[in-house]
C-alpha cells in the first residue's frame, strides 16, 4: 500500500525541457489541467499528494520519479521476515540539466525518512528513477541512455543491504525506449505489462506478461496505485486487457507530457 505521493507543479519553462520525440511543443495550460487530473487520481487511490512548487530553473522537474527510488517494505509480494525496512535512494540523473532537481526532493524525503534510510547514488554513477522497476520481490534496473553501469551497481548494492534482490536489464539498444519503465510496468500479482521489444528477455521469464499492443506502446507506462491502475487515455485495446484481468483503471490524458518524453509513472514518487 502507498499512502503518499510527491509531485511537482509544472514549470513555466516546461517546453524547454529535454525531448526525443517530435510531437510539437506542449501547451502549458493543457499540461496544468492534465497534471491536476493526475493529482486527483492519486487522491482517489487514497494517497495524500504532496505538491511541491514549480521550479522554473528545471524545465523537466515535474518528472519527479527520476530523482529518487522509493523502496517500500509493504509493497505487493514481499517476503516479510527479512524485508521490513522502507528507504529511499536519491539518484544522480543521467541528464546533466536534471541533476539539480534532486536537492529539493531530498529535503522533502527528510521529513519522512531518518538519515540512515536515505541513500545516494554517487559520481561517476548515473541513475534515473524511471529506469527502476519495483516488481514485487525483485527490482529491475534498466541500463539506458541515462543510467550507467556504475549507477546500476550502486543501486543494486543499496538494495542488497536493505534485503532486496535486483537484476540489470540492458535496454540501450532498444529504439524509442528512453527509460526502462517506458516499456515495463509491474501491476502486482506477479504481472508485468510489457512492450514487444523487451518481452522476450529471460529476466522476465518468471512473471505473467501482459503484452502491450504494438500500436499502443506508450500505454506500457502505467502505474498500479493500491486498488487502481492509472493508464494513459486513448489506448483502448490495452485498457480492455487490464479490465478483462479485473483491474480498476483510471484513464488520464497525457498528451502534453508525452510531447516531452514523459509518462504516468514519472510524474510522481509514491511511498
Ligand atoms: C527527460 O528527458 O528527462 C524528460 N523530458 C522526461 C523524463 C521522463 N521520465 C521518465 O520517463 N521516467
Amino acid at each position: 500500500m502507498f499512502t503518499r505521493a510527491i509531485v511537482r507543479a509544472i514549470a513555466a519553462s516546461f517546453s524547454e525541457g529535454l525531448t526525443t520525440v517530435v510531437l510539437g511543443k506542449p501547451d502549458y495550460s493543457r499540461a496544468l489541467a492534465q497534471h491536476e487530473a493526475y493529482c486527483a487520481a492519486l487522491e482517489k487511490c487514497g494517497l495524500t499528494v504532496i505538491k511541491l512548487e514549480a521550479d522554473t530553473r528545471y524545465p523537466d522537474s515535474c518528472f519527479v520519479e527520476d530523482t529518487a527510488v522509493c523502496i517500500n517494505a509493504l509493497a505487493d509480494g514481499r517476503a516479510t521476515a527479512s524485508i521490513n525496512i522502507s528507504c529511499v535512494t536519491m539518484t544522480r540523473p543521467g541528464a546533466p540539466t536534471r541533476q539539480g532537481e534532486v536537492a529539493s526532493i531530498r529535503e522533502e524525503f527528510k521529513r519522512f525518512f531518518v538519515t540512515e534510510a536515505i541513500h545516494e547514488i554517487q559520481a561517476p554513477g548515473t541513475l534515473d528513477g524511471g529506469d527502476v522497476c519495483d516488481a514485487g520481490n525483485h527490482f529491475f534496473i534498466g541500463l539506458s541512455q541515462r543510467t550507467n553501469e556504475a549507477g546500476a551497481q550502486q543501486l543494486a548494492e543499496i538494495l542488497a543491504k536493505c534485503g532486496y534482490m535486483s537484476s540489470v536489464v540492458d535496454i540501450r539498444g532498444v529504439d524509442g525506449l528512453l527509460h526502462f519503465k517506458s516499456g515495463v510496468a509491474h501491476l502486482g500479482d506477479n504481472r508485468l505489462a510489457i512492450t514487444q521489444a523487451v518481452m522476450n528477455r529471460e529476466a522476465f521469464a518468471s512473471y505473467d506478461l501482459i503484452p502491450v499492443p504494438a500500436a499502443e506502446e506508450y500505454a506500457a507506462n502505467c502505474v498500479r496505485v493500491n486498488d487502481h491502475v492509472l493508464i494513459a487515455a486513448g489506448y483502448p485495446a490495452f485498457a480492455g486487457q487490464l479490465r478483462d484481468l479485473g483491474y480498476q483503471t483510471i484513464a488520464l490524458e497525457m498528451s502534453e507530457f508525452q510531447k516531452m518524453d514523459g509518462g504516468l509513472s514519472c510524474l510522481s514518487l509514491r511511498f
